[in-house]
């Protein structure tokens, strides 16, 4: 394998309202942007225009939007409820138009109601970096206590709701409605604006969709989908559930190497592909990450890299990219091979392209506008990028030295 062989590296940009702009991006050495156009509202087709004009306004950086994170799969899509077919055609144009503008990654999610969910936005750190982290704890109080989820006192063991209901009534109001709104604000990259009352629509769309429905909503919005993004030379590439287990009671199922080996079962073709995300599948301990890279890196079409720390009772935080739970070497070895065996066969989509997911609260990003989207600062996404790098040219220079 030669050192030329490296995956092209990227960084995530929430569009011209991000307080970090495409020049600081460039300077990180990143060469593709993460992108969409999040003032589209969910479900819409995003037009020509626009997907030109977000296209051409990278360039103009010296930078390639080359994956698109994320067109969002509208509610109606996963509950098959309401105007889905409606959606499902705009998702169909969407893809098109984005095929035809040379934009050819798409990510997407299937995690019902919600995107991702943290608990702390600004865990401290012994170093005085600030990290995301998740504690279970903390999910039990918001759902039995400010949400009142009928049924909830069965996902949470006795101590658990104990320690809830000791963190809720230790913590004045203004902090519960912190916390309230923090939770459930956290889409990336809009303001939904949703209420715990919103939410509990949300939720009760998914009353009778257990896991095996969801995954057969999945399937048909898949087989509605995949045909018209191979024909515009357009990649899909699912998203984990983060975390990867229940939360709120609702069904999840991309969160496990069975789950992403039945997806791409499900319709096979090259565009019905992964987003192998570190992160989101490392919150399961029993997720092998090399593992799934060995037995499903044909099917990977974007790469997000980043490290979970597992603390006891549940808790995880996010540690720095070659910290934390897992053996990031080893996953990037694994990446490295899989562009390699891509490479040998001749595929035109060998090349992965990574990006650093998230990045710690550090140094001058304190000082900074806040991030767009917590988790998305610029000088932690930095150090984590550089990590990145410098493990993919040592490892690919020793793999070519030992080819
Ligand atoms: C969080 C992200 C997710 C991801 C979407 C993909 O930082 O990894 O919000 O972009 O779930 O659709």
């Amino acid at each position: 394998m030669s050192v030329r062989n490296l995956m092209a590296e990227g960084m995530r940009w929430f569009g011209p309202t991000d307080s970090v702009t495409l020049s600081e991006i460039r300077q990180t050495g990143a060469t593709e942007v993460f992108s969409s156009l999040h003032d589209v509202p969910y479900g819409e087709a995003w037009t020509s225009e626009a997907i030109v004009a977000r296209r051409d306004e990278i360039a103009h950086s010296g930078l390639r939007w080359s994956v698109v994170e994320s067109v969002p799969v509208h509610e109606s899509i996963k509950t098959r409820t309401g105007d889905f077919e409606t959606h499902l055609a705009n998702y169909r144009l969407t893809l098109q138009r984005l095929g035809a503008a040379g934009v050819t990654v798409v990510i997407y999610n299937f995690m019902p109601g919600m995107d991702w969910v943290r608990t702390d936005l600004h865990h401290r750190l012994p170093d005085g970096a600030e990290a995301l982290l998740y504690d279970p704890v903390k999910i039990a109080a918001f759902d039995l206590l400010a949400l009142g989820r009928p049924g909830a006192e069965r996902d949470f063991t006795p101590a658990q709701q104990a320690a809830a209901r000791a963190y809720w009534s230790a913590q004045p109001a203004s902090a519960r409605d912190a916390f309230i709104a923090q939770t459930l604000d956290l889409f990336p990259g809009v303001r939904l604006g949703l209420t715990l009352d919103g939410l509990r629509t949300r939720l009760a769309a998914y009353a009778g969709i257990e896991a095996a429905r969801l995954r057969e909503h999945l399937r048909l919005f898949l087989e509605a989908v995949v045909p018209t993004a191979e024909a515009a030379g357009v990649r899909l590439a699912v998203h984990p559930d983060d975390p990867p287990f229940s939360v709120f009671g609702l069904p999840r199922v991309v969160s496990t190497e069975a789950d992403l080996a039945e997806i791409v079962r499900m319709v096979p073709s090259p565009a019905n592909g992964l987003c192998y995300c570190t992160g989101s599948l490392g919150a399961r301990s029993d997720n092998d990450l090399p593992g799934i890279v060995r037995r499903l890196g044909e099917r990977i079409n974007a790469v997000h890299l980043r490290s979970v720390q597992h603390e006891a009772g549940g808790v995880f935080f996010e540690a720095n990219h070659l910290e934390g739970s897992m053996d990031m070497p080893a996953v990037v070895r694994a990446l490295l091979e899989v562009q390699a065996t891509r490479l040998k066969t001749k595929r035109a989509d060998w090349q992965l392209t990574l990006r650093p997911d998230h990045g710690h609260m550090m140094l001058d990003d304190f000082k900074r506008p806040a991030p767009a989207c917590p988790g998305y600062s610029l000088i932690g996404r930095l150090r984590g990028l550089a990590e990145l790098r410098g493990v993919q040219v040592g490892l690919s220079s020793v793999l070519a030295a030992s080819a």
